[in-house]
């Protein structure tokens, strides 16, 4: 993305909380600014668990996107209530927080996050996603009207993550919210989890892709090995389910859907890390892991 400084200003950098309900595209709108894969994205709520860092640098400053859970009403299991947490925590020392939406839909969820934000006091934009699904822009400008009505944002940016548009002039309204500053982080980094992290999440992302309904709900990814044997990463995944009825869907017939997650996972870490995969895959059972709480922490969903 090509963002220069209009004036002769001081560099500029500091944190942006993503925020808003589930499936709006916040992963998709970090990765896009970004400029690579860091967050895993799916046509499923509640793809992203996790609470993690895009760091997107350009000439003028940097910003620093806390990419977040979906923020929604239902706090029935454990994991739902982390990844709540995880979403709202992540106003604290941010110098703007986005709220996401989805162009020509408002519901009770995004007033859920609006209210979470409000909260925070820190300048708020309103960012409208997905506008490339509306070819005739006439009937954005009655939405914008709605949802600015009696709330208080800093800015309005219609957009669409997925095609990059409208995300220069939104970068350049989040830079000029940020303090003068030295980079946050080197300028060659993505975002602040680790290899074998995100070796777990493009499995999930498999996950959530390729497994129907509830299925996706009732797994997470444990890295067991990550090693470098010269060029190579040697990686193991285990997929962790929660009932021994759910292996077999996993597997699949003859193995079939277990080794296109892997392929898929294989793919995804090739390009993000820009050297060759090999990965084991296994699936195994833990009784009720998602209402767990020391299975969620074992598994990696700590506060
Ligand atoms: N048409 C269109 N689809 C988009 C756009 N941005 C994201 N999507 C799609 O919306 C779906 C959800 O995207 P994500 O980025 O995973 O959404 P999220 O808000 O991170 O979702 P959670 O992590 O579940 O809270 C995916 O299928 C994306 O491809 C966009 O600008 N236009
Ligand atoms: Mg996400």
């Amino acid at each position: 993305m090509n963002v220069q400084a209009t004036t002769v200003g001081q560099y500029r950098a500091g944190l942006v909380a993503v925020v808003g309900r589930p499936n709006v595209g916040k992963s998709t709108l970090v990765n896009a600014l970004v400029g690579a894969k860091v967050s895993i994205v799916s046509p499923r709520p509640q793809t992203t668990r996790h609470r993690m860092l895009g760091i997107a640098s350009f000439p003028v400053g940097q910003l620093v996107l806390v990419d977040t859970p979906g923020i929604h009403g239902d706090q029935k299991r454990a994991m739902n209530r982390y990844m709540n947490r995880a979403a709202r925590g992540s106003v604290a020392d941010v110098h703007a927080a986005l709220l996401l939406i989805e162009a020509g839909r408002w519901q009770d969820d995004d007033a859920l996050a609006y209210s979470a934000l409000k909260e925070s006091g820190v300048p708020l934009v309103l960012v409208i996603n997905k506008v490339d699904k509306f070819p005739d822009k006439g009937v954005l400008l009655p939405f914008m009207a709605q949802v600015t009505q009696g709330r208080d944002f800093h800015a309005v940016h219609p957009i669409s993550a997925l095609k990059s548009k409208g995300t220069e002039a939104l970068v350049k309204t989040l830079l000029a919210l940020m303090p003068e500053s030295e980079p946050l982080f080197g300028e060659d980094e993505i975002t602040d989890k680790s290899e074998r992290f995100l070796a777990g999440e493009l499995v999930r992302e498999q996950l959530m892709l390729r497994l129907g309904d509830e299925l996706p709900y009732s797994a997470t990814v444990e890295i067991e090995k990550f090693e470098e044997d010269g060029e190579l990463l040697r990686i193991a995944a285990v997929v962790w389910v929660e009932r021994e009825g759910q292996k077999p869907i996993v597997i699949g017939k003859g193995g079939e859907r277990m080794k296109a997650i892997s392929t898929g996972a294989r793919i995804g870490m090739e390009r993000l890390f820009g050297r060759k995969v090999f990965l084991e895959t296994w699936c195994r059972v833990r009784e009720g892991w998602s209402d767990d709480e020391a299975a969620l922490r074992r598994f990696g969903y700590t506060d």
